[in-house]
């Protein structure tokens, strides 16, 4: 953990309708997975959706009517941030496991791929953010680790009854240009570590060393309006015409 707060932005995943049976009482209102995210810019390589199967969620909306699903831990700091009707206050229409939003389809603001699923990833925390994560499996390690597993292990698909359609269809995006590592660097990195699990911590974190250095000063986006400009460039603006197309909002913790 670092010092001082932390800025992230919230993705507001669209959960697409008919609601499944855990989330019909919410039937009518706009309902968003919350994903909290450093990199905004990447957003065109959503693939999937991250939850913590065993983790606590709440439905909480906001004073604009939004109804966003995220930790408790997550609604407590947003009330502080003026997000609800009373400062300080927040109550969850409902809650859930993690577990029971898998599979859900979600409309992922400036994706490519349409829809995109909620999957499990064991390595989500429900300490940080808001327990949701969005999955850019181009530029983020332990995306790309995630979603291969996923494909890979038939039996991890079993555990988690996932149906093939949400996970197999699912090809990392060339989003970004970096020097040495091409236009999938989190997939160039896993190889050149040779991370074959989730569960490989040392890998994973060489592997993300790799892609953060090099990507730092060396990203050029190959997508979307700011293509051909440096992610350092094309990072903020791209967060604040989300924020202002109402897709996504800033959060601190
Ligand atoms: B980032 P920091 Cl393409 N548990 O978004 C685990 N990981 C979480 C999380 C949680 N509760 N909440 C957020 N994150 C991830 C995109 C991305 C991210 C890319 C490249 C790097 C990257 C797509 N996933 O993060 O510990 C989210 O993944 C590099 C650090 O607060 C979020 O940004 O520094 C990042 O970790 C926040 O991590």
């Amino acid at each position: 953990e670092g010092v001082g707060p932390q800025e992230y932005t919230l993705i507001k995943m669209k959960v697409k309708e008919p609601f499944p049976e855990v989330l019909s009482p919410l039937a009518g209102k706009e309902v968003f997975l919350a994903a909290a995210t450093l990199r905004p810019e990447t957003m065109y390589g959503q693939t999937n959706c991250w939850i913590l199967p065993d983790g606590d969620y709440g439905a909480y909306e906001l004073k604009n009517g939004d109804v966003f699903v995220m930790t408790d831990r997550a609604a407590r700091n947003m009330a502080f941030q003026e997000f609800f009707p009373e400062f300080g206050k927040y109550s969850a229409l409902l809650t859930v496991k993690g577990k029971d939003l898998i599979g859900l389809p979600l409309k992922a603001p400036n994706a490519i791929h349409d829809p995109i699923y909620v999957l499990p990833l064991t390595t989500v925390s429900t300490t940080k953010g808001t327990g949701v994560v969005t999955s850019v499996p181009s530029d983020a390690p332990d995306d790309y680790r995630g979603l291969q597993d996923l494909k890979e292990k038939e039996k991890l698909r079993n555990d988690f009854d996932l149906k093939e359609e949400w996970v197999v269809p699912f090809d990392p995006v060339p989003i970004i240009e970096i020097a040495d590592l091409g236009n999938l660097a989190a997939v160039k990195a896993c190889e050149i570590y040779k991370v074959k699990s989730q569960k490989d911590k040392e890998g994973l974190a060489k592997a993300k060393e790799e892609v953060y250095k090099k990507g730092f000063y060396g990203g050029t986006m190959i997508i979307g309006e700011f293509s051909g400009q440096s992610v350092e460039y094309a990072k903020n603006r791209i967060k604040t015409q989300m924020v202002e197309s109402g897709d996504a909002v800033v959060y601190n913790e």
